[in-house]
Order: C-alpha cells, then structure tokens, then sequence
C-alpha cells in the first residue's frame, strides 16, 4: 500500500513537472466529430486515428507535455508500426491518461443542470486502462451559471461522484484529475464566477476529504476564473490572475500536488496569457500548469485539414502552443513568442 501510495504522488508530481503540462485530447467520438467537421473532415476510425498520431508524434513535445488524456477509442488504437497509442507517448517520456466519465446528463428535477455519470463499473474499467498502460484518469462535472443556478442541489450532487470516482481511481493506482468545470457561458461579471468557482471548490474538497481522497495523489483541473462570455466588461488579464489565485488561495488545500487549468473556450493565446500571469503572481503551495484540449489544437488542427501534406505545419503549430504553454506554465511566456511559430 506504502508503495502505491508513493506511486501515485510520484505519477501526479511528473505530470506537473517544471515546463510540463498535459495535452487534453480525450474528446468523445461526437465532440471530436464535431471538431473534425468545423475542419472539413469526416469523423471516422481511420481520420480520428490519424488526427490523434499527427499530434502524438509531433517532434520534441515531450519537452513540454507530460501527460496526454486518452478517449476509450484512443487508448485501443495503435500507430502505423503496430505500437498502441500509450507505448507510443511511453516510448517518448509522456504519461497516457483516460477520460473515464461518461458525460454531464440532464440532473433530473433541475431544469438546465447536469451530473456526470459514470460510476457504475468503474472500477472493472480502471482495472482494464491501467492494464493497457493509463496512469492517470479523469473526470469532468460541467457547473452552469445563470440567475438560479447552479443549485446547491447540482453542486453537491457532481462533488459527490467526483469524489466516488477518484477513490476509485486510487484504489486502482490511478492518478485521478479531478474537473469541475464553471462554464465560461454567460453574461456573467467576473465576480460572480469567482463566487460560483469558490462555491463548487469547497463542496468538492469537503466530499474529497469525506472520501479519503490522498490530495498528494491527485491533481485539481478547475477553470480560471474569467468575466462570462457574453458579459459586457471583460476583466483584464491581471484582474483574471489575481482573481483566480484569491478564490484557490481560500478553499484548495495547500496538500493538493497540482491545478492543471482547463482553457474552457478561451482563444489559444488567450489560455497562455492568463496562465502567464496567474504563475507571474509568485509560487503557490501547489504547482500550477495547463491540461488544455482547444487551447493546444485548434491551430494545428486549422491547419491540418484532414492533408497528408499539411501534417508537417500542423505539428509545428501544435509544438509552438506546447512552447508557448510551457513557457507560461513557469512565467517566462512573451508575446513576441508569438511570431515565431517554428
Ligand atoms: C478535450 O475535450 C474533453 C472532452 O470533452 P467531451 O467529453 O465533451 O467530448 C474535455 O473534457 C476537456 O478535457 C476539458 O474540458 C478541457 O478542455 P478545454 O478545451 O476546455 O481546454
């Protein structure tokens, strides 16, 4: 037990290692297709299996991402070489993780609210991705904002098995992520997320502290704290930064390995900046760093286009964004960095 216990903050230390963050590229077969299709691609096993080898084997990555978060497809496809997607990052210094839940449903009785489900047979399924390579898992509880919500209802009800599953992933020798993800949707002041991202954090640390949760075994990936999209004053980048380490400050216990950001939305460059500044402010009791899924592919898949001949130019663009996000992750990112995409 001593020795799983010493593996899983070991696994969770790596993924937040100096310059390193984790690539999110755990899209469901109906989000990839949409994402694929906003490209001019057809979703299907062959091109999601070649998108996800173009970002896998761009040179040098392992550089600046520790970790890719896997899809149950995902992790069962191999390489060209006969190589299953996890050897492949294994064989390259890089951790393969698995998106375990099984979506945000409709929460019954609350009108516009929504609980990840997922739980049951999860620990057979746990059994069967560390068996083909994952170290870490994740799971992601999607918290709405609007004049009613969310709810104390749907709050307490998405911590709760936020916090079954990362018992579960321990119990397994899996690193869990946990996700609570506020949404960015809305017209929404930067103040009231702040309030909103501080109210699901506390409901979720107490149901991970009543679940016996190891914080040193796991790793935290919550929004920034951001004004809503639609809001018509956009805070500033330092007023995100300040905001967001004041609402962490307060309720993330200094235990906790690591925060790995979402981008939940926000332009690539956008992502990096906030992440720049948010480190910029001094060391926190936690390592903090980025597990993007737009934010890192939304360049290179742009540029990619489903072209055999465009898969070099599409990992530039991709190795450039690690770059970036690297570099941010320990606040050394410039914006001149931007003109330099090679
Ligand atoms: C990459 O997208 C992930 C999967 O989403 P679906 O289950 O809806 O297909 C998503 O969970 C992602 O890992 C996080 O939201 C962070 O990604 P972003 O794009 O917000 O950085």
């Amino acid at each position: 037990m001593a020795d799983a216990v010493h593996d899983l903050e070991s696994v969770a230390g790596a993924l937040v290692a100096k310059g390193k963050g984790i690539l999110a590229a755990d899209e469901s077969t109906a989000t990839i297709a949409k994402r694929l299709g906003q490209v001019g691609v057809e979703s299907t096993d062959s091109t999601r299996c070649a998108y996800r080898e173009l970002l896998f084997t761009t040179p040098d990555i392992e550089d600046c991402i520790s970790g890719v978060i896997l899809y149950d497809e995902t992790i069962r496809q191999a390489v060209a070489d006969g190589r299953l997607f996890p050897e492949v990052l294994a064989d390259r210094g890089i951790v393969a993780g698995i998106k375990v839940d099984h979506g945000a449903k409709d929460l019954a009785g609350f009108p516009g609210e929504r609980v990840t489900e997922g739980l049951d047979g999860l620990a057979d399924r746990l059994e069967e991705y560390r068996s083909l390579g994952a170290r870490f898992a994740k799971w992601r509880a999607v918290i709405a904002i609007a004049d009613s919500m969310p709810t104390p209802t749907c709050l307490e009800a998405n911590a709760h098995v936020l916090a079954r599953y990362a018992k579960l992933c321990q119990t397994a020798g899996l690193v869990p992520i946990v996700e609570p993800e506020v949404l960015m949707d809305g017209g929404h002041d930067i103040s009231r997320c702040e309030s909103v991202t501080h109210d699901t954090l506390a409901r979720v640390f107490a149901a991970l502290r009543d679940h016996h949760i190891d914080l040193e075994g796991m790793l935290l990936k919550p929004n920034m704290v951001l004004s809503g999209k639609q809001c018509p004053t956009q805070a500033s980048v330092d007023e995100v930064a300040r905001a967001t380490l004041r609402c962490f400050r307060e309720v993330v216990p200094a235990a906790v390995t690591g925060i790995v950001f979402l981008s939940g939305g926000q332009s690539p460059q956008q992502a990096t900046e906030h992440l720049d500044a948010i480190r910029r402010l001094g060391d926190q009791p936690w390592e903090i760093s980025f597990s993007y899924g737009r934010a890192l592919q939304e360049p290179s898949l742009s540029a990619w286009r489903g072209e055999m001949a465009k898969v070099h130019e599409a990992q530039a663009r991709f190795r450039h964004r690690a770059v970036c996000n690297s570099a941010a992750r320990d606040g050394r990112y410039s914006a001149d960095m931007e003109r330099t995409a090679e």
